[in-house]
């Protein structure tokens, strides 16, 4: 990394969004991982903040579209109001999620940061999914299937709304990488509001170089990058410890070189690690290789790459 910065770590217990329980034993199991020894071994000071708290879960069927919609806004506003206060530190907040309806409290959180302090905004959202669903259009009702269309302004008002402005971002200011789970609605809504998906048909074909070199084209010395890693955007045969797995995700080599790549702009300001559950996991590994890929992510490399 070209300055260094705090890094604070924000650990988010919940599974509230989620369509299987369990990824609320992430963050310890990240923890476990060893993360933040990790990011000392670099020369990184490190702020473990501790575990938000919020409401248990009530395992309920959807209201209206939305299952436990009161409790998915209680996690993200607290969520929203830790990010910023970070943020405004001036500290590197990693969320420890948790599932993915936490994008909505941390991406609204890094939004407002930026629009506080004239940054440009860039999301590279790393997942096998497009989480752009609606109540219209979700096939389950689960939150954690919706945060970047709430981010971009279509949801309830009761998650739109956290962080304060409307939309908090728009489709131009993200990038997805290693969709290959988009349901028929989605898929539409997607097309309709022009998002960039570098889709695993488009690694296949053109390579993670290719890919990554297009994702992170057009940032700046002002740009904050901010990567939501849903852990899902792993082939399952490296990290089957998620609640929704997808077959035909990127290798670890492929994702290695993604997370080099995002490293070598010097740009990254903000970590997601979600949906991680370790129900599903087999003796943490999975944990054990988010944490490796972030190591890459915060600038490992085989040699002295990023100082000559
Ligand atoms: B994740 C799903 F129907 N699309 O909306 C939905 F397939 O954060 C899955 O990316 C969403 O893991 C997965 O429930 C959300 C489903
Ligand atoms: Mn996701
Ligand atoms: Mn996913
Ligand atoms: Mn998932």
């Amino acid at each position: 990394m070209s300055e260094s910065k705090t890094i604070a770590l924000i650990g988010v217990p919940t599974d509230i969004g989620a369509g299987a329980r369990g990824a609320s034993m992430g963050p310890e199991a990240l923890r476990v991982a060893n993360i933040q020894g990790m990011l000392e071994d670099q020369g990184l000071t490190v702020i473990d903040k501790g575990n938000l708290v919020g409401p248990s879960n009530p395992w309920q069927p959807p209201t209206n579209g939305y299952r436990h919609l009161p409790e998915v806004k209680a996690w993200n506003e607290s969520l929203h109001e830790a990010m910023y206060e970070e943020l405004q530190k001036g500290h590197l907040p990693i969320v420890l999620g948790g599932d993915h309806c936490l994008g909505i409290g941390s991406i609204s959180a890094v939004a407002r940061h930026c629009r506080d302090t004239g940054k440009k905004l860039r999301v590279i959202w790393l997942d096998a999914h497009a989480d752009f669903n609606t109540s219209e259009l979700t096939p389950t009702g689960n939150i954690h299937g919706m945060p970047v269309a709430v981010l971009c302004g279509h949801g309830p008002d009761e998650l739109t709304h956290i962080g304060g402005t409307v939309p908090a971002m728009s489709p131009a200011d993200i990038r997805q990488v290693g969709i290959r789970s988009v349901d028929a609605g989605e898929k539409r809504f997607v097309h309709q509001e022009g998002l960039e998906v570098f889709d695993m048909r488009y690694i296949d074909e053109t390579g993670m170089k290719h890919t990554m070199t297009q994702a992170l084209a057009d940032m700046d010395d002002n740009t904050h990058l901010h990567v939501s890693f849903d852990v899902d955007f792993l082939d399952p045969d490296i990290a089957p410890g998620v609640g929704t797995t997808v077959l035909g995700g990127p290798t670890y080599r492929e994702a290695q070189l993604c997370m080099e790549m995002i490293a070598d702009t010097g740009r990254l300001a903000s970590l997601d690690i979600m949906e991680l559950n370790p129900a599903f996991d087999i003796k943490n590994k999975t944990a054990m290789v988010a944490v490796d890929l972030v190591d890459s992510l915060f600038g490992k490399s085989t040699l002295m790459r990023n100082e000559s």
